[in-house]
């Protein structure tokens, strides 16, 4: 028997199938929030996909440019002039490879950042140090901060929800939960021989523990999203736009709708020849808010499918599992 081993550098990190040309999605809901009609498509896309593009949102490309500029001079530093900034737990800076504490790893680097209620990186949190970078993730976050909240009263209005800041205002309200994520995929090396057709995972697949999530990558592919059709999960590579936003419904929006709205589970897989990067806004409520379906949603007699808990139990709860692990299974009734 031939065993095959990895090369070194990727000897932690399990390997995926390399996605091709015939695995990149045509069929990613794409809202424009400008238009009338927007609420609807956002509802529509929740319950088929957990998953759409936000064009139309006003962002302007400088700010998205800017911050991505200064990302990528932040990656192309020194690994001391780095590590300086982290380490990413606890909680929060410069991380590399290990993803959150139980023994997850990823072809990545990455910047994971607390957001305060004015939607900047806190004054207190010294890491990332250069006045450039956090000015212009702070002017990202900021603009971040609002399509997550316009899409949120866009699903209370289609889905009916009075008032209109029924869900958003519990992630732009004081104390919320915010956090903010900065990812640089280098491009992964070759493998051997024999492990042609593979390529090392970015980020393993999992779903997102908060309400939503914003997504926003330069040009390189590499994110994938599982469509569910009943049985086995089929991955399907989302095909990059970098002046648009991607959306993910999060745990926490799949309990506030009682499973009407399904978490999407995603993931990335490497690129060997160019790196990517990307921003991810998680838009979380207060530790102290009740996560439980909201009350107009549900049909006479209808019940929670969930028990009660607060977002402070869930992440708790979710920083003891790993990635892949399905979080929402030990608070189903
Ligand atoms: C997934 C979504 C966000 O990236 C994140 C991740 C967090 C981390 O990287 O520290 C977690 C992961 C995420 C869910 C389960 C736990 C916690 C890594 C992990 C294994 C910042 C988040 O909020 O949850």
């Amino acid at each position: 028997m031939v065993v095959l081993a990895n090369p070194p550098v990727v000897d932690q990190i399990p390997l995926l199938r390399a996605p091709g040309p015939r695995d990149s999605f045509a069929g990613v809901p794409v809202v424009d929030l400008s238009r009338p009609g927007a609420a609807r498509a956002i509802v529509d896309a929740c319950e088929r996909f957990g998953f759409f593009k936000v064009v139309g949102h006003g962002v302007p490309a400088a700010t998205m440019d800017r911050a991505e500029c200064e990302a990528v001079r932040f990656f192309a530093q020194a690994q001391g002039d780095k590590d300086r900034a982290g380490p990413a737990y606890p909680p929060f800076g410069y991380g590399s490879k290990r993803i959150g504490l139980n023994g997850d790893m990823g072809w990545l680097e990455y910047l994971l950042l607390a957001v305060d209620d004015a939607a900047s990186i806190p004054d207190a949190c010294a890491a990332p140090s250069a006045p450039a970078l956090r000015s212009a993730l702070n002017e990202y976050i900021a603009a971040a901060r609002g399509v997550a909240v316009r899409v949120l009263e866009a699903v209370a209005e289609g889905l009916g929800v009075a008032p209109r800041d029924a869900l958003s205002g519990m992630v732009a309200g004081a104390g919320s939960d915010q956090v903010f994520r900065v990812n640089h995929y280098p491009p992964c090396p070759a493998l051997p021989q024999g492990l042609q057709g593979c390529a090392a995972t970015g980020f393993g697949e999992h779903t997102d523990p908060q309400l939503v999530s914003v997504l926003r990558s330069n040009g390189t592919s590499g994110l994938q999203i599982a469509l569910r059709d009943g049985g086995a999960a089929q991955w399907v590579s989302v095909p990059s736009d970098r002046y648009a936003f991607f959306v993910n419904v999060g745990d926490s929006l799949q309990v506030l709708t009682n499973g009407r709205f399904k978490s999407v589970k995603h993931r990335v897989v490497t690129n060997s020849l160019k790196s990517r990067v990307s921003f991810i806004y998680f838009a979380g409520p207060p530790l102290a808010q009740r996560i439980a379906p909201l009350p107009q949603l549900l049909a006479e007699g209808e019940e929670s499918l969930y028990r009660e808990f607060t977002w402070g139990d869930y992440k708790k709860a979710a920083y003891k599992t790993r990635l892949g692990d399905n979080r929402l299974a030990q608070f189903e009734k």
